[in-house]
């Protein structure tokens, strides 16, 4: 079976299913399905590239490198710590201080150390503008676009409702010019997997059971914003964006006919013909769908 190798661009913090879907990816990874090589944090609170930096240390991948945004103030503090911090405070009861290299230069590297590289971007799309506008450096002699054009077989992109054309979805809306840059701009394939793919499917039943220091579990417990006090539920927007990129042919879903995507001022969906993208529509029953996410979220 092909190894799909994932560079992941997370905003871990706002929501607890970004925890949720790096849990399905070190899963996936576990049975030789995925590599992941390097984790990118979108926004500048920093104690969300901690909890990606603990998450992976969970499941043995402490050496993955782990990027954070570095540049303007952007999503931090409040909501945006709220089980972020906690993980963060207990990872540094153990280790030293972190110093994280700027999302850009992470990604930069990847890309030019791999090929056939699959980006799932599971938050805001400002670390992928800004690495489509980067230019030569030290890392490699080529810019950022070239460096994709190289390097990227494909990215997924949960953001975008395509349920709704009238509903511009979080992801796009808190960085609208981001999200128009990318679809504007990227070479290459992109699925979007829409607001509208996530919301039935309810999921993190096996973290309730979990050791009480996993800090996928802590991460569902301290959101709070689970459906039921005592379950560890949550929407599964970011799981499934995970599951799709990796195992790219699934029963679950389909992908849409190739299509033009991007995203107007107000920060809604916009189709047109003709274009090298995609959304993925749902293929099976919610409760299939919840099973199949459920095995690998834990
Ligand atoms: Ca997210």
């Amino acid at each position: 079976m092909e190894k799909i190798k994932i560079v992941l661009d997370t905003d871990m913090g706002s929501d607890c299913d970004d925890a949720g879907a790096l849990a399905v990816l070190h899963n996936l990874a576990k049975i030789g399905e995925a590599e992941v090589l390097a984790a990118v944090h979108c926004c500048s609170e920093i104690s969300g590239a901690y909890a990606v930096k603990s998450i992976n240390q969970w499941y043995g991948g402490q050496d993955i490198p782990v990027g954070r945004y570095d540049k303007k103030k952007f999503l931090e503090g409040g909501k945006y710590s709220k089980y972020t911090k906690p993980i963060m405070e207990k990872y540094l009861q153990t280790h030293a201080e972190l110093k994280f290299e700027s999302a850009t230069r992470v990604l930069r590297k990847a890309l030019s150390e791999n090929d056939d590289v699959t980006i799932v971007v599971i938050g805001m799309q400002n670390n992928i503008a800004e690495l489509l506008k980067s230019e030569a450096d030290d890392i490699s002699m080529y810019s950022g676009l070239e460096l994709v054009e190289k390097s990227v077989k494909k990215m997924y992109v949960m953001g975008g409702n395509f349920a709704d054309l009238t509903c511009a979805e979080y992801n796009i809306k808190c960085d609208i010019e981001s999200a128009r840059f990318v679809s504007e701009n990227f070479p290459r394939p992109i699925v979007y997997c829409g607001f509208e793919t996530g919301c039935n499917i309810v999921t993190g039943k096996q973290l309730k059971d979990a050791d009480e220091n996993h800090p996928v579990r802590l991460a569902y417990y301290l959101h709070g914003k689970h459906l039921d006090k005592n379950q560890m539920l949550r929407f599964s927007w970011d799981p499934i964006t995970v599951y799709c990129a990796v195992r790219q042919n699934n029963p679950f879903y389909k992908e849409s006919k190739k299509l033009k995507i991007g995203f107007n001022k107000n920060g809604c969906v916009r189709l047109g013909e003709g274009g090298k993208d995609c959304y993925i529509i749902q293929n099976a029953k919610d409760a299939e769908i919840t099973n199949e996410i459920d095995r690998f979220l834990k």
